[in-house]
């Protein structure tokens, strides 16, 4: 059993889609990036039925709890819980923030998508434990994801954040995360970088890694600038 490491530590965010062999090619490549160092895998998937989705949120489950990774249900607040999983993302199409805030206290974990701060204020006003950004960079895991944001709206958002995470994602891959942690974001999520991957663990360890030298050069600035300032 490994001890998880707090929420806000993590650096990569691991999304299911799309990879040739389906499901069990899709979690064995989740289950390789957790091993190689990322500690969240999203169970995304648009086209599996409920009872499906709750099959596989359950594998997950059991398998990420005794390795330390936390295990969110993209879109589908039921079937996390009633799967066990430790959260969901939540989109502004799915169900509204504050009723499922309501029906999921803490400790469930429950992360919104706002590009804006307008939204992004909302989704703290609701109870986000933390927020999701994008598209970074243009992608070809969501349709309607539009055009990409100024990597300056990582730093908007950081700074009215406050302590909730701030998880850059769209396009993300090799050498694309540090330039959007080093704006802001403090961790990354990515669907293709790791789901099309030959070697999905090593595309995961060099995002882990890429992730926390640009989170570290970002607070070693931050201590330049104010010196007395913790964090
Ligand atoms: N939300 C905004 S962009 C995106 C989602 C789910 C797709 C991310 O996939 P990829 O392959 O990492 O660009
Ligand atoms: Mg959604």
């Amino acid at each position: 059993m490994i001890e998880r490491a707090p929420f806000a530590e993590v650096a990569v965010h691991v999304v299911t889609g799309p990879r040739p062999g389906g499901w069990p090619a899709e979690r064995d490549a989740a289950l390789a990036a957790i091993s190689a160092g990322a500690r969240i895998v999203q169970l995304r998937d648009k086209t599996s039925s409920a009872r499906e989705l709750a099959e596989k949120a359950h594998e997950l489950v059991t398998i990420c709890r005794k390795r330390g990774a936390y295990v969110l249900v993209n879109d589908r607040l039921d079937v996390a819980l009633a799967a066990g999983a430790d959260g969901a993302h939540l989109g502004e199409s799915d169900l509204p923030w504050r009723a499922a805030r309501r029906i999921a206290p803490r400790p469930f974990v429950l992360g919104f998508s706002a590009a804006t701060a307008e939204s992004a204020r909302e989704a703290l006003a609701a109870g986000a434990d933390y927020v999701g950004a994008g598209p970074a960079y243009v992608t070809g895991s969501k349709l309607d994801a539009g055009d990409p944001l100024p990597t300056a709206r990582f730093g908007e958002l950081r700074a009215l954040l406050g302590e909730t995470p701030l998880v850059a994602i769209g396009g993300i891959a090799s050498g694309g995360a540090a330039p959007l942690v080093r704006a802001g974001a403090d961790a990354v999520a990515v669907i293709s970088a790791v789901m099309g991957a030959d070697d999905p663990g090593e595309a995961a360890r060099r995002l882990v890694a890429e992730v926390l030298a640009a989170r570290a050069e970002r607070a070693a600035l931050a201590a330049k600038r104010h010196p007395h300032k913790r964090g």
